[in-house]
């Protein structure tokens, strides 16, 4: 049974206006950065799907290996009648190894920016999962939201952060969200995530650089979409990608070069590029177990157990507030 898609104060009153806001801003700074959460649109969304299907994006598959294999353990620490809210949902994949295994859970809060495929997720499961209340949000979840709560007595909540979404947030954002999600939570609730660990350089850049150029698509994609929502004139064959790992900061960082001297002008204002200067699009760091516990450790967060793959490419840990 699901509840109609709320939508969040959270969301900006015009999503344009700050899409727009957030890249005149971005590109006027020296270091050019655009948002990652720009990539899902809905071509993004359906670009990063295909992404997930390549041989060298390795994250998705691993987890969902490690879900499978360590599902049942995963959900009797959980427990039952709890309330999961899950952060950053797309197509939910991973959360239907949870939802089979899970024992009564009581309502499941969908949060997602893509309205779009939050609504296509949550009828889905609504569907294959007739008994589960589900309350689907569209919301930033960086930013403060309101949790659906459940008409009947739940044990506890458990917040769901797959994917190696964290990840994309420097570090200090990233402890920042942890903090936050740790205040929005009870003592005792918990929290399962998934992140990316570190590894050989070769298979994290082949990961973001893979032959068939989906990556590639991937983040030119966030050019037309500033041409077609925000008028801008990217000449997107100008423009390459490039991503690399940063060995001191410990994140892959994927870039769009410049491949010429240009001019772009978005709404009144113009950015000149020179030959090779590139626009930061994302960051996707690569933890360590130790270092992932001592982030989330320092604000409020006690991990219970871990489970990786047999290479340890990928990890899933469950914390306790
Ligand atoms: C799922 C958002 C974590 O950073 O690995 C995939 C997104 N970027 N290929 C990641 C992504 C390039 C992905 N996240």
């Amino acid at each position: 049974m699901t509840t109609s898609l709320i939508e969040n104060p959270s969301l900006h009153a015009s999503p344009a206006a700050e899409f727009l806001d957030d890249v005149l801003k971005g590109l006027s700074f020296s270091s050019r950065f655009i948002p990652s959460k720009y990539f899902y649109d809905d071509t993004g969304s359906t670009i990063f799907d295909a992404i997930c299907e390549l041989d060298e994006y390795y994250p998705t598959r691993v987890e969902i290996e490690v879900m499978n294999r360590y599902g049942d353990e995963i959900a009797s620490r959980i427990g039952s009648d709890v309330r999961l809210v899950e952060y950053g949902s797309g197509s939910s994949t991973k959360t239907r190894i949870l939802l089979d295994r899970l024992v009564n859970p009581c309502l499941y809060v969908p949060v997602d920016i893509s309205k779009q495929q939050l609504t296509r997720t949550a009828d889905a499961l609504a569907r294959d999962y007739p008994m589960l209340s589900i309350a689907p949000v569209a919301a930033d979840f960086t930013r403060p939201f309101v949790v659906p709560t459940c008409e009947y007595e739940l044990s506890g909540t458990c917040v769901y952060f797959p994917g190696s979404t964290i990840g994309n947030f420097a570090q200090a954002e990233a402890i920042q969200l942890l903090a936050d999600i740790a205040h929005r939570c009870e003592r005792g609730d918990g929290l399962l995530i998934g992140f990316d660990l570190r590894k050989d350089i070769d298979v994290l850049e082949s990961a973001y650089n893979d032959r068939a150029g989906v990556t590639a698509a991937f983040n030119k994609n966030l050019l037309h979409r500033m041409n077609s929502e925000l008028g801008a004139n990217f000449d997107t064959r100008q423009f390459g990608h490039h991503a690399f790992f940063n060995d001191a900061a410990g994140r892959i960082e994927m870039h769009l070069v410049s491949q010429r001297e240009q001019s772009v002008s978005i709404a009144d204002h113009s950015f000149r590029f020179d030959r090779s200067e590139t626009i930061c699009t994302e960051y996707s760091h690569k933890y360590s177990i130790s270092e992932f516990k001592q982030m989330t450790s320092q604000v409020g967060w006690q991990c219970q157990e871990t489970w990786t793959d047999e290479r340890d490419y990928f990890a899933v840990m469950y914390l306790e507030r």
